[in-house]
């Protein structure tokens, strides 16, 4: 019997359920997580390295694992598919649940792909997350390292930018002195590991600074790039803003180079100790945006972290 004759009513209960389940922060199974994420390569294998995104459409920065604070996300900014998202990267490391986090954001963008956009960010990536605790924890919660391989391969097929509405270019980290157009990205290939060096790594780490031109960035990836080269890559593409995530900045969202670019960070109380509100920024019908602000969910039983050092530069 083909999968066929199963009704369209039914096929996607068990997504539902799974989403239900997730919701609860209640990982899936490994064989679960792995025949959702080869759906999940079928869907992110067609959009572009600049995927298209029409508004009304949140726009979210760095999660990381805060699942409690991303399921307060969605009750202050609306629950998917009833509000369209555009999430820009790292989802996993840091904070304790990133494997419930990164696995509800992917069966979401399963089950309703056109609603939701999910953006590959810098700890999206093999080496960092064996470093910064998503390796550690699908080690502890499934005993071996299986879902941690199938989510990093699922990794490599997420787009790297999105462009709303062909005038709010949205990405993780920033520009690349490689890069004059957004043709030029569309050109290349994505589905690898992040680079250590090349235009691909510099979009997912790059930040934005005060100095003029390009810098050379403390992280020892990506650049610094100043408010003269945000100026000519938005009047190059037609541009009117750059939306980039990657910095923790303490109103969760911060406003640079005269507004030709925006910070937006949606992880509050970063590593559970960082004091920082966190933001999403509604970009409505008319293109307008609205930053929403919001406060740590109430903790759960986490344990005691006040020892641990947050790395402000990842
Ligand atoms: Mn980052």
């Amino acid at each position: 019997m083909s999968v066929n004759t199963v009704p369209a009513s039914a096929s996607h209960g068990n997504l539902d359920e799974q989403i239900a389940q997730l919701m609860q922060c209640k990982p899936l199974l490994e064989q679960e997580v792995r025949m959702l994420c080869e759906k999940a390569k079928e869907v992110l294998m067609e959009e572009s390295n600049v995927q298209p995104v029409k508004s009304p459409v949140t726009i979210c920065g760095d999660i990381h694992g805060q699942f409690h604070d991303l399921a307060e996300l969605f009750r202050i900014g609306g629950k998917c598919p009833d509000t369209n998202y555009l999430f820009m990267g790292d989802y996993v490391d840091r904070g304790y649940y990133s494997v419930e986090t990164v696995t509800l954001l992917v069966a979401l963008k399963v089950r309703y792909p056109q609603r939701l956009t999910i953006l590959r960010g810098n700890h999206e990536s093999r080496q960092i997350t064996q470093v910064y605790g998503f390796y550690d924890e699908c080690l502890r919660k499934y005993g071996n390292a299986n879902v941690w391989k199938i989510f990093t391969d699922l990794f490599d097929y997420f787009p790297l930018t999105a462009l709303v509405e062909s005038e709010i270019f949205c990405l993780h980290g920033g520009l690349s002195p490689s890069i004059e157009t957004l043709d030029s990205i569309r050109n290349f290939d994505r589905v690898q590991e992040v680079p250590h060096e090349g235009p691909m790594c510099d979009l997912l780490w790059s930040d934005p600074d005060d100095r003029c031109g390009w810098g050379i960035s403390p992280r020892g990836a990506g650049y610094t790039f100043g408010q003269d080269i945000s100026e000519q890559f938005n009047h190059t593409n037609n541009l009117r803003l750059i939306a980039r995530a990657h910095q923790l900045v303490m109103d969760g969202y911060n406003w640079g180079h005269e507004q030709k670019v925006v910070t937006i960070f949606s992880a509050p109380n970063y590593c559970y100790r960082c004091g920082n509100m966190a933001s999403i920024m509604e970009v409505d019908e008319c293109k307008g945006q609205t930053f929403i602000q919001f406060e740590p969910a109430p903790r759960r039983g986490e344990p005691d972290v006040t020892r641990r050092t947050p790395d402000y530069f990842l």
